[in-house]
């Protein structure tokens, strides 16, 4: 499972590194990417964390949310389910 959080309010490495560390604190979180010059959280999560726990975290450590998106993992056609690795989020084209 994926979101992508837009966050207004960061200006330097730093407030990068305040946002990402906040972030991967969070119970159930991943991986976390944040884009500076995009303004973008990318989440890979283990399991469903709310917009609302995300939000609160973001705007304690003083940024703001302007939205939140949840991305969903399309499977490619000729793929079965079972051959998606969450792991490393990877398509194994794996014989049967
Ligand atoms: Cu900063």
């Amino acid at each position: 499972m994926k979101k992508k959080i837009n966050i207004e309010g960061m200006t330097c490495g730093h407030c990068v590194g305040r946002v990402n560390k906040a972030l991967s604190a969070i119970d159930g979180v991943s991986e976390v990417d944040v884009n500076l010059d995009e303004k973008m959280a990318t989440i890979t999560m283990e399991r469903e964390v709310s917009d609302e726990q995300f939000k609160t975290e973001i705007e304690d450590t003083g940024y703001k949310v302007v939205e939140i998106e949840s991305v969903s993992e399309r499977i490619p056609r000729g793929f079965a389910a079972g051959n998606f690795n969450r792991y490393n989020n990877t398509f194994c084209r794996r014989e049967r």
